[in-house]
């Protein structure tokens, strides 16, 4: 572990570096079915990396184009890296499989895959006629709604409609940056995509995201408000089946920033898929038309959880709305050139042209709504502008903080906490937003530092993706995974997390205390550091997206 390295890869052109915190000098790069050494030079002078405590070098190997599959040693080469490769598509199963993964992942839906040999289902077919856990305008509690469909959020069997539509909106983003990338009948799923959607050459990606698009169409109110999940009142064991969690399921909670999520990711999708199915595009869009009147006639924040005292379920809590009601009217602009969109965003929502967006997450979409906006046609020139050269001002930001750590990545000392690895290549994802406004290879280059950094360039020496990497997670907390014994590949687990937040994890803070970077652990029983949720992955589709040929998925 003294020699770090993408596990999966670079591109033949890509800036190439390891990070060495053995005490050499030299490197080499060596072919690793031939043993013949291919490059070789000096490392850098050492510094030092406050967020693992590593004193660290780096071996720069821009150089290595040729296609095959190495190993970097120092020194005398007595201590070497990982396998890695170098290829045009290296990329290629790596961005397949966490696709895949989201298919893998439908709830309600019999699950018998040839490639992974997981089997299953249909699990949790009380989803079907789950129960009000509330009454409101349109419910007695105890009322039976139609909740099927959706993807289980993570290692637990919870739907939940902010991570659900925040995820949906990342794969479409993927999808509407480089459409080529995705195409039909290339996730080798054949069950998932109706005729009619084949027949349309639906590209895989978008026939699944509408299987969650569907759900949380479901998730709305005839008002247009959106349900905040679905889930049973107790966790169940890990090893339990989805066929085995026979608990009643309740729709729980109602939210202001849900439902301005899931009108931006309404909005959006009916720009995707008009030119494969209209009738669905119209449907999405009214269904994004409907969550916004909610919003307009609703002008404060709700946030309903309405689980008392349950441990059944994640919370997703978030008390204030502005930024997803940003990125709803901005979607919307986009969408229809409607200027009631524009008037809604000058009227209610102002401040937050003058904000910097973080990195994209359920906690906050404000970055997909200055996208949004800087990308639609109707935007007013000096707003657009304005918001344009804050994503150049953070991308710079970014970069000049990727260079100032030792293991490149994009995280502060202080953003190792719960999902700190999607946190990462989030990150990168606005670097690349960043690169449409104002084309710099820095940004490129400081996107695929954070691809590097969970594909095993990290302090504690491991790829964060299961099935990607010689020493990736092998005992993710996953209760599909957990109770099949079927390593699903294409998960990408929180990472380390300084903050603790399970017991063993807890302890293992407790009794070591590690620098943060390093607060991680492969097992099972760490929720907090070593859970894959759906929206863990979606940025590192975005990324992977970036740089991968469709013929290489
Ligand atoms: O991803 C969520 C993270 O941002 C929160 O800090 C954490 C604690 O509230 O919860 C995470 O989400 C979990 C959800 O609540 C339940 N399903 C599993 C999710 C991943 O750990």
């Amino acid at each position: 572990g003294a020699v770090l390295v993408d596990q999966v890869g670079y591109r033949p052109g890509d800036a190439k570096t390891a990070v060495v915190r053995a005490d050499a000098a030299t490197f080499s790069v060596v072919d690793a079915e031939s043993g013949e050494t291919v490059a070789s030079g000096d490392l850098s002078e050492p510094t030092d990396d406050d967020a693992s405590g590593d004193t660290v070098r780096h071996a720069a190997f821009d150089g290595v184009t040729e296609p095959g599959t190495y190993r970097l040693t120092v020194g005398d080469g007595a201590v070497a890296s990982h396998e890695f490769d170098v290829g045009a598509s290296v990329y290629g199963r790596t961005l397949a499989e966490i696709c895949r993964r989201y298919t893998l992942r439908r709830a309600n839906t019999r699950i018998d895959d040839s490639v992974t040999g997981l089997e299953y289902g249909p699990g949790h077919p009380q989803d079907r006629e789950a129960r009000t856990y509330f009454a409101d305008e349109f419910h007695d509690e105890g009322d039976r709604i139609d909740a099927r469909g959706g993807w289980y959020d993570a290692g637990d069997y919870g739907k939940y409609v902010t991570p659900g539509a925040v995820t949906v909106a990342q794969l479409l983003l993927a999808y509407e940056r480089n459409p080529d990338t995705f195409q039909s009948e290339q996730l080798a799923l054949p069950e998932g995509v109706s005729t009619a959607d084949r027949e349309a050459g639906l590209p895989d990606l978008l026939a699944e995201a509408k299987f969650e698009l569907e759900w949380l169409e479901r998730m709305q109110r005839p008002d247009g408000a959106a349900y905040h999940k679905v889930a049973g009142q107790s966790w169940p064991a890990m090893d339990t089946r989805p066929t085995e969690d026979t608990q009643p399921r309740y729709v729980f909670g109602l939210s202001t920033y849900g439902t301005g999520m899931v009108a931006g990711v309404m909005a959006m999708a009916a720009r995707v898929y008009r030119e494969f199915d209209a009738d669905f595009a119209d449907r999405l869009l009214a269904n994004a038309r409907d969550a916004f009147a909610f919003l307009e006639s609703n002008p404060d924040p709700i946030f309903r959880r309405d689980d008392g005292q349950n441990d059944g379920s994640g919370g997703y809590a978030k008390e204030t709305d502005r930024t997803e009601r940003f990125w709803a009217a901005a979607e919307l602009l986009k969408t229809t050139d409607e200027s009631r969109f524009a008037d809604y965003l000058e009227t209610q929502v102002a401040p937050q042209f003058e904000a910097t967006p973080p990195a994209v997450s359920w906690v906050n979409t404000l970055l997909l709504g200055h996208w949004a906006y800087y990308t639609a046609e109707a935007a007013d020139p000096d707003r657009r502008s304005a918001v344009g050269e804050r994503l150049v001002a953070e991308a710079d930001r970014l970069v000049e903080h990727v260079r100032s750590e030792g293991y490149r990545v994009a995280l502060s000392t202080d953003q190792y906490y719960w999902a700190s690895a999607k946190l990462a290549v989030a990150q990168g994802c606005t670097l690349l937003l960043a690169n449409d406004v104002e084309a710099r290879e820095a940004y490129v280059d400081a996107a695929l530092d954070q691809v590097h950094y969970v594909l095993g360039r990290a302090p504690t020496g491991r790829s964060y993706v299961t099935g990607s990497g010689e020493a990736a997670p092998e005992n993710p907390h996953s209760r599909t995974v957990e109770s099949t014994g079927v390593d699903v590949p294409g998960n990408l687990v929180g990472g380390p997390n300084a903050e603790g937040g399970d017991p063993a994890l807890d302890e293992l803070i407790e009794t070591e205390d590690p620098p943060p970077a390093k607060c991680y652990l492969d097992e099972t029983a760490s929720y907090a550091s070593n859970e894959p949720a759906i929206d863990y992955a979606a940025p590192l589709v975005v990324a992977l997206a970036e740089v991968t040929p469709a013929s290489a998925v």
